[in-house]
């Protein structure tokens, strides 16, 4: 029988990749923007998938209650992926509220709807390696006590514990996965990663000269996007909803992960002074190629961030596929290409 899905966030980079995997394993899928002056469907776009017939866009607010009901009646959903949130962590110092509203609120609108209209329907939440923030124990797994270190953070557990609650309160399937930072070349350039491979080959197609960032010394743990929403899939497939860990065991800083992004290019970086006059020079060259600014700086951080996803392999068959090596390549490759073609998102 064909199953049915709602993904909140189809314009993001996990409900792109999520969408193409259930695409591909025949589902309809319903996926949900908001209403802004143009949608941008670049994502969507790239993988081919805007034109699926088993795509059907439909326009939702996470804030707005009534949307969430007339959605699941609607769609006839057996499946719900929580994707849609206020996901940028600087900009939710500087927007506590609009943030807890979106990010936070948002899955208890939808947890919710799914209490009032139909309680069989399966639930993921999109939980994140933020809520360890300040961590408590190395590496991080599903019962490491949290200490989250921004109001994204603080928002993202209220919904996680959310999850659980009504799992245990009304015997909804809601499984929560709490994922480390997940990168690829469809990720938005307000982040680290992409911020970095995009500008690396404008460097080497002459259309920028300096990387500009804050804290180089904050440590994360990168996978890649599309191992990860294979994740969130199995989640739901599984017999029991639970929480899970996905991550790939390694960690590096921000500055390794220029290092590897610079080296895509043949360009090997030394670097001089420290912490806030650090900056990086082409070895070969001499010439200033990354800068540090405290203007990229956060008033609280997460410095250092290791997950062990042994649960998901044992109960889920999960496994990360790419290395942050390879990860770097596609990313920068990606980046080349659509600089070279004269577009960049
Ligand atoms: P993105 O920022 O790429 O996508 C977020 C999506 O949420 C976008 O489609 C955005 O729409 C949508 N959205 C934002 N506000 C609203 C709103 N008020 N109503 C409806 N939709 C809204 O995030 P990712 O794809 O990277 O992440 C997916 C989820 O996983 C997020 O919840 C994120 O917090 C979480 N997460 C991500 C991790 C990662 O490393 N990527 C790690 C752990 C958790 P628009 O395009 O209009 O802005
Ligand atoms: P993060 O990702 O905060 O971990 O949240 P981000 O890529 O924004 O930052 C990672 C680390 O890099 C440091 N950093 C910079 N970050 C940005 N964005 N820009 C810079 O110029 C810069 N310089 C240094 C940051 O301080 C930080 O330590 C992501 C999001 O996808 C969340 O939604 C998700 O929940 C978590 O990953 C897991």
């Amino acid at each position: 029988m064909t199953k049915t899905a709602i993904i909140t966030g189809i314009s993001g980079q996990d409900g792109a990749y999520l969408a193409e995997n259930l695409l591909g394993r025949g589902y309809i899928v319903y996926g949900t923007y908001r209403r802004t002056s143009s949608v941008n469907f670049w994502r969507i776009d790239e993988l081919g998938i805007a034109d699926h017939p088993g795509l059907k866009l439909v326009e939702y607010d996470l804030t707005d209650m009534g949307s969430a009901i007339r959605l699941i009646e609607t769609s006839s959903a057996t499946e719900i992926y929580n994707l849609a949130a206020q996901s940028f962590v600087g900009v939710s110092f500087d927007q506590p509220i609009t943030t807890g509203q979106i990010t936070g609120l948002g899955a208890a609108y939808l947890l919710e709807a799914i209490r009032t209209v139909n309680k069989s329907i399966r639930f993921y939440q999109a939980s994140t390696s933020e809520m360890f923030g300040k961590v408590q124990a190395i590496p991080q797994t599903e019962t490491t006590p949290f200490y989250p270190r921004s109001p994204y953070g603080v928002a993202k557990l209220y919904a996680h514990w959310l999850t659980i609650n009504y799992r245990e309160s009304y015997g909804i399937f809601g499984a929560s996965g709490i994922l480390f930072n997940h990168e690829s070349p469809l990720r938005g350039r307000e982040f680290v990663t992409r911020k970095i491979t995009d500008t690396v080959a404008k460097i080497a197609q002459n259309k920028a000269h300096v990387l500009e960032l804050g804290n180089l010394d904050a440590k994360r743990d990168w996978g890649y996007a599309k191992d990860y929403v294979e994740g969130m899939r199995l989640m739901l497939q599984h017999d029991v909803p639970e929480t899970y860990v996905l991550a790939t065991n390694r960690t590096e800083t921000v500055r390794r992960f220029v290092e590897i992004a610079f080296r895509q290019v043949g360009v090997e970086l030394e670097w001089q002074g420290s912490e806030e006059m650090e900056i990086g020079r082409d070895a070969a060259s001499g010439e200033v190629r990354v800068r540090v600014n405290p203007a990229f700086y956060r008033p609280a951080e997460v410095e250092l961030l290791i997950g062990d996803p042994t649960k998901a392999t044992a109960e889920l068959g999960w496994k990360p596929t790419v290395g942050l090596e390879e990860l770097a390549k596609l990313m920068v490759d990606a980046d080349m290409r659509r600089n070279a073609a004269g577009w960049s998102f």
